[in-house]
């Protein structure tokens, strides 16, 4: 594995589960979920039978619930209503009579959400419980790489794409894609989601109280902060030359596509040491940072069902769905995404339910995968989610994970890229507003610094002209902490160093570096999006780069 591309290949196969392949043989079994028991009678609910018609009236979203937990959903579309929102609350027990025909409960929904969207133009559903109250669908996943084995993938994008027959050819796999190895047609799979899909993971009345709870404040407290409180955890685990695991190159690659995007507040917690303006991750410094209640938290690292690891080897510490349960946070309105296996898997206590389901604390919405996931499709899906909601401004966590399917980073066509499109799961509302912060206050200088070119290095900014590059770059900025060794590099899209550019012990002042657009072994970089990193003291500063 010497050559650049060999590491890459190997990057992107890296799975996040590694350490817990045992637990990979735990998943929860699909055929459990088929037809759950049969709860409450239904009537509690006005108007809560028949088929979604026209003569309804339209509204913008629906919860799918039980009928044992209609009372505080109600609530919930209340509160939706009020902010303009017109939400119905739908039983599973009155679709099942509505749709006697669909093959099983989630082929019942899915009829019912498809008609919900023709007749009532409906854009959000919120999946009102975990299983087995309300089933989730597994997708049928082979043609992995290294592997022979399929894998049945938990997958809400069932409920959000609407198109096509997802068992065309009636057999027992859902969701199939065509296998050529096998000459096996396949399903119609639709993979372009018509609606944002959330779910709620509760499973009894105090559960879906509190969940109820929590997002009804976060719907009504909109933060107003001047900076948004940024979290970004990194385990460790795979590390390169450097001893600087892959998950902190994923964590900073992020951090450098946010800041110019937003005026946020960086906490790095990560499992490097020392790493400049980190601080070292464990599960009492993760917690505590956890706890602090940030707007956006993203946790990178190796994860089983229940467990996100700290480290590669779980001896060395793990934080359990229980310990984010416990979280005294109070009213936190924060989102999660999450780089982790099985973040969302449904049926037991996830790290996602913990958070969500915390009584005093934890964060209010969650967006990570059912089961496995290679990270580097993983880091681009969480980049391109990232920048729906702070660069295009899309206004809800349900709406910016639509946007990235509708928009496609990765290819649909492929189950390696489908256990992340498919895989990826939002818990919580799906009309939650994205945590965008506020434009930078350097947004506005943007302007004035195309007039000006060297005026935007004031504002401690990195200069890049021209961008995109075709032959060379000229970056331009000023010594952020003179006095202090300086590291000016280049990094790819996954956050590894291809070229340094600069190393000096104090320097002092406005420096003007050229890029020649070369690796450091003197080849040409491969067209694309990479990073200018300033480094000085314990501040680093990213800025974009495209090469044409
Ligand atoms: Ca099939
Ligand atoms: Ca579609």
């Amino acid at each position: 594995m010497r050559s650049l591309a060999a590491r890459r290949l190997l990057a992107a196969l890296v799975c996040c589960a590694l350490p817990f392949a045992a637990h990979a043989a735990g998943r929860s079994d699909p055929h459990g979920t088929e037809d759950p028991a049969p709860t409450a009678a239904p009537g509690a609910l006005l108007g809560d039978v028949g088929k979604p018609a026209p003569a309804d009236g339209p509204a913008g979203m629906v919860i799918v619930t039980d009928a044992s937990l209609v009372s505080p959903f109600n609530r919930l579309a209340d509160a939706h209503g009020r902010n303009g929102l017109v939400t119905r609350v739908r039983t599973l027990q009155s679709i099942r009579d509505a749709y006697p025909a669909g093959r099983d409960d989630a082929e019942r929904i899915r009829l019912f959400l498809k008609d919900a969207r023709a007749n009532w133009g409906i854009e959000f559903a919120l999946m009102g419980g975990d299983e087995p109250l309300i089933p989730m669908r597994r997708a049928y996943i082979d043609q992995l790489p290294l592997t022979n084995d399929a894998l049945l993938l938990p997958t809400d994008q069932y409920y959000a794409c609407l198109d096509g027959d997802w068992n065309a050819d009636g057999d027992a796999r859902w969701g199939e894609l065509p296998n050529p190895a096998t000459g096996d047609p396949g399903d119609d799979a639709d993979a372009i989601p018509e609606l944002c899909v959330g779910r709620a993971p509760v499973t009894d009345a105090k559960q879906a109280q509190n969940f109820v709870d929590k997002t009804i404040h976060a719907l009504e407290h909109a933060t107003k902060r001047d900076s948004l409180a940024m979290l970004l955890i990194a385990g460790g685990g795979l590390v390169d030359a450097a001893q600087i695991p892959l998950f902190v190159h994923v964590a900073e690659s992020v951090e450098a596509l946010v800041d110019p995007l937003t005026t946020a507040a960086f906490t790095r917690v990560y499992r490097a040491f020392p790493y400049p303006g980190a601080e070292f991750l464990t599960r009492e410094s993760a917690l505590a940072a956890v706890g602090s209640g940030p707007d956006l938290a993203c946790f990178f690292g190796f994860g089983g069902p229940g467990t996100f690891a700290v480290d590669f080897e779980p001896s060395l510490g793990t934080i359990d769905a229980e310990d984010f349960l416990a979280l005294k946070n109070q009213r936190s309105q924060g989102h999660s995404v999450f780089l982790s296996a099985f973040t969302t898997v449904p049926g037991r206590l996830s790290v996602g339910a913990g958070l969500i389901r915390a009584e005093h604390g934890g964060c209010v919405s969650v967006l990570g995968p059912t089961d496995i996931e290679f990270i580097a499709a993983s880091s681009a899906y969480i980049q391109a989610y990232l920048l729906k909601g702070l660069a295009d401004h899309v206004p809800t966590v349900g709406e910016a994970m639509r946007a990235v399917l509708r928009d496609p980073v990765l290819p649909p066509t492929f189950n390696l890229f489908r256990l992340t499109t498919l895989g990826n799961t939002l818990l919580g509302d799906p009309a939650l507003p994205f945590p965008a912060g506020v434009p930078p206050a350097t947004a506005q200088a943007a302007a004035a610094r195309s007039a000006t070119p060297a005026a935007g290095t004031a504002s401690g900014r990195t200069l890049v002209t021209p961008n995109p590059a075709r032959a060379m770059t000229e970056i331009t900025f000023e010594t952020p902490t003179p006095g202090a060794p300086l590291d000016v590099s280049v990094l790819d899209v996954a956050g590894r160093r291809v070229r340094t550019l600069e190393r000096s012990d104090a320097p002092t002042g406005r420096r003007i570096l050229n890029w020649d657009l070369r690796d450091d072994r003197g080849a040409r970089v491969p067209s694309g999006l990479y990073f200018v990193k300033v480094a000085q003291g314990n501040r680093s500063k990213f800025t974009r780069v495209v090469v044409q």
